[in-house]
């Protein structure tokens, strides 16, 4: 059995203010392309399939589009959980209906109990969960009390979960388990902390990789890169298809894709397949010259890419409209920031700030973050901005 492995798709997500959904809906189209080459029996979709509970009309249509294509158009099961983002119980809409066609969503803790069956293998969808529904669950299922208050922390809950999950294995298959936290390595030095945590505070508030030891393979979603994955073999992160912030811009965080775990009677592996941004996201840290320089800038995906740029020794006084200069030439800039050389100065001035007039403390303040005085313009705007106030008042 081969399954295609990933998550945190995240749609509807904007960058500082920048709508993803072309972004997302390209890597979609890549994503269904590799399920197909691979001849995969199913993808895995690890939560966070929103952004967030309430998605946006458009986030939504998008959704529905890429659903449809996987499961109608190319009858391939779909293994789905909500993860921290997903509205669990709007999320949840249809689900039984959706199970008819092979496309199996879990949203809450209490629809985990029961896996998947396949020839081979028992699919384990447990969705993201907190240890106050793990308690609320427990409780219902009329759990001694004394029980249920001792769930404290999320390792505490899933140490229950993963024990009432383990007592519906068949041994015949193998075990496979999709889902959505944050997972460390188990260190070996852990174990005298555990036991010394557990008496004083009742459990790590952390999950370990030594509490899934029991399946022959783990997909989880939460963490956006693969190479957070705490067991390189056993144990982990598809990463998101769509890189969402500046940070990931990083050449080190390079390398979004998806994993195809192929199962057979005697292993489990899984290899990485990448999927190539439409529009790249591109850092640059150079002093304002450099920024205006053809010989630099010709060397940048001009106007192809979207561009978070640092100006370095950068005097802002001495600049207007610096936004529009540089989306002149490198077209859309998602993150702009500012590096001066000025150490920012402690404010002095009267110990009873009432005694200066507003646009004063505005020159002030200026003055020690910038170590320039207004310009005259500057002026005239701060001045109007408080006669404007003034007016509204
Ligand atoms: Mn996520």
């Amino acid at each position: 059995m081969k399954l295609l492995h990933t998550a945190d798709w995240h749609i509807g997500r904007t960058l500082n203010g920048y709508s993803l959904l072309d972004e997302q809906e390209a890597a979609f189209k890549q994503i269904l392309t590799i399920a197909l080459a691979e001849k995969v029996d199913g993808i895995v979709i690890a939560g966070d399939i929103y952004d967030r509970a309430v998605p946006s009309t458009d986030a939504v249509t998008s959704l529905d589009h890429m659903l449809q294509a996987i499961n109608i158009e190319h009858h391939l099961p779909i293994y789905a959980i909500a993860g921290n983002h997903d509205g669990a119980k709007r999320l949840n809409y249809g689900r039984e209906w959706l199970a008819y066609n092979n496309f199996h969503i879990n949203t809450l803790l209490a629809e985990a109990f029961t896996p998947i069956e396949t020839p081979t293998a028992q699919i384990f969808m447990l969705p993201f969960f907190d240890p106050i529904d793990a308690r609320v669950y427990y409780q219902q299922q009329g759990l001694p009390e004394k029980q249920v208050k001792a769930i404290h922390t999320i390792h505490d809950a899933m140490q229950r979960v993963v024990s009432d999950l383990v007592t519906t294995f068949d041994p015949e298959k193998r075990h496979l388990l999709i889902t959505h936290f944050t997972v460390t390595p188990k260190a070996n030095d852990d174990l005298e902390l555990t036991s010394e945590t557990t008496s004083k505070v009742g459990g790590l508030a952390t999950l370990t990789t030594d509490l899934f030891a029991d399946f022959d393979y783990v997909m989880l979603g939460h963490i956006h890169t693969r190479l957070a994955s705490p067991d390189k073999d056993r144990i982990r992160y598809a990463g998101s298809p769509v890189k969402f912030n500046v940070k990931e811009a990083n050449p080190k965080f390079h390398g979004k894709g998806v994993e195809i775990v192929t199962i057979t009677p005697t292993a489990i592996t899984h290899e990485f397949k990448p999927i190539q941004p439409q529009t790249d996201l591109v850092t640059l840290r150079a002093p304002w010259e450099t920024l205006l320089d053809p010989n630099f800038y010709q060397q940048q995906p001009l106007k192809q890419a979207w561009f978070a740029i640092t100006v370095q020794e950068f005097d802002r006084s001495k600049h207007l409209n610096v936004r529009a200069q540089l989306e002149q030439i490198y077209g859309t800039i998602v993150e702009l920031d500012y590096e001066s050389n000025h150490q920012a100065t402690a404010i002095s001035g009267p110990k009873n700030m009432n005694e200066l007039s507003p646009d004063a403390i505005v020159g002030q303040f200026f003055h020690a973050i910038t170590g320039n005085q207004l310009s005259t313009t500057q002026q005239q705007l701060v001045d109007q901005i408080f006669v404007n106030l003034r007016k509204e008042d």
